[in-house]
Order: C-alpha cells, then sequence, then structure tokens
C-alpha cells in the first residue's frame, strides 16, 4: 500500500469515527425531545454541523490525496542542492553549508530529471520561491532555522529561473534573490 493510500483510509477511518460520535450526540438529543425547552435550537446546531462536518471530509477526501508532500517520493534525486538562506541572500552549494563559512556556488541542473533542494535558514525566517522566466511561481517552501525543508521537483524547460524571498525577513527583503540554470 502507497503513502497515498493509508493516508486516505487513516483519513476515512476518521472521518468515521466523525460521524458515528456525530450520529450518537444526534440521537441523545433526540430522546429528551418530549421535555421540550432548548432542543430546538440544539437540533438545529447538530443539523448545521452535521452538514458543515460532511462537507469538510467530501472536500478533504478529493484533495487531499493530491498533496503534493510526497511529490516524487520513491525516487533518488539527480542532484542535490543545499541552501541556506541568510539576512539578504541564498548561499546555495551542491555540498552542505557551513553558516560560519557559507559559500555560494553557481548552480547548473539537468531538464527533466528530478533535484532536491535542502533548504535551511542561517538567521531568520525565509522562504525560497522558485520562478520560471515569465515571472510565475513553480514551486517553494520555507527556510527555518533548525529545520531542513526538503523541496523536490522536476524543471521540464531550460533556461534561467529566479529564487525570491516570499517571508518578510528584513529591510532589504526586496532584494533578496538568486538565480539557478536548468540545462
Ligand atoms: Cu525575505
Amino acid at each position: 500500500m502507497n503513502t497515498h493510500s493509508t493516508i486516505l483510509l487513516l483519513f476515512l477511518s476518521l472521518a468515521f469515527i466523525i460521524a458515528v460520535v456525530f450520529i450518537t450526540v444526534y440521537r441523545s438529543s433526540k430522546r429528551k425531545e418530549e421535555t421540550g425547552g432548548m432542543i430546538n435550537v440544539n437540533k438545529k446546531r447538530l443539523t448545521f454541523l452535521l452538514v458543515l462536518a460532511s462537507l469538510a471530509i467530501i472536500l478533504l477526501s478529493v484533495t487531499l490525496p493530491d498533496s503534493p508532500y510526497y511529490l516524487y517520493a520513491n525516487e533518488t534525486p539527480s542532484k542535490v542542492v543545499f541552501v541556506g538562506a541568510q539576512q539578504f541572500n541564498f548561499n546555495m552549494a551542491y555540498q552542505a553549508i557551513d553558516p560560519k563559512k557559507p559559500i555560494t556556488e553557481a548552480i547548473e541542473l539537468p531538464a527533466n530529471k528530478m533535484v532536491e533542494f535542502r533548504v535551511t535558514s542561517f538567521d531568520v525566517n525565509h522562504d525560497f520561491a522558485i520562478y520560471n522566466d515569465k515571472a510565475e511561481l513553480i514551486a517553494q517552501t520555507q527556510a527555518m532555522p533548525g529545520y531542513v525543508n526538503m523541496l523536490r521537483w522536476k524543471f521540464y524547460k531550460p533556461g534561467t529561473y529566479n529564487i525570491l524571498c516570499l517571508e518578510f525577513c528584513g529591510v532589504a527583503h526586496a532584494v533578496m534573490r538568486a538565480s539557478f540554470t536548468v540545462n
């Protein structure tokens, strides 16, 4: 069973449990109906919550399996790029970067092959957002101090790709950018 199916199964099980809880609460409230009072309000509230929960379950069941978190999970990247963001530039290299002696290499990546970015920050929160030559956002991940976020992607079009920071990180945030080429 792959990860998607496992998540879907887990989600459906949870949805079933939630449905059982809702139905139990609804039925137990129905029994008190003969006594009058606030029952009508509770009934409306429950119906509303039931409809809301059903809608959420339907929407999530359709959209969750397509989440990009496990994209290319079972493949080996053709190249790994280490990214250490800091105020106000992106250090990029083919080997792990020492925060005390940050280095930046010219990055060239192969087209049509999966590549992996290992993104972290050396100071505050940044964002690593990849744009194509039409300034369209293609992929992004947060650059967070103390965490390494993995971003796997395939570039089909050769050319220059720009990296912008999407997280306001200080006075020079707007000029924080870098680029790499795909051949
Ligand atoms: Cu920034």
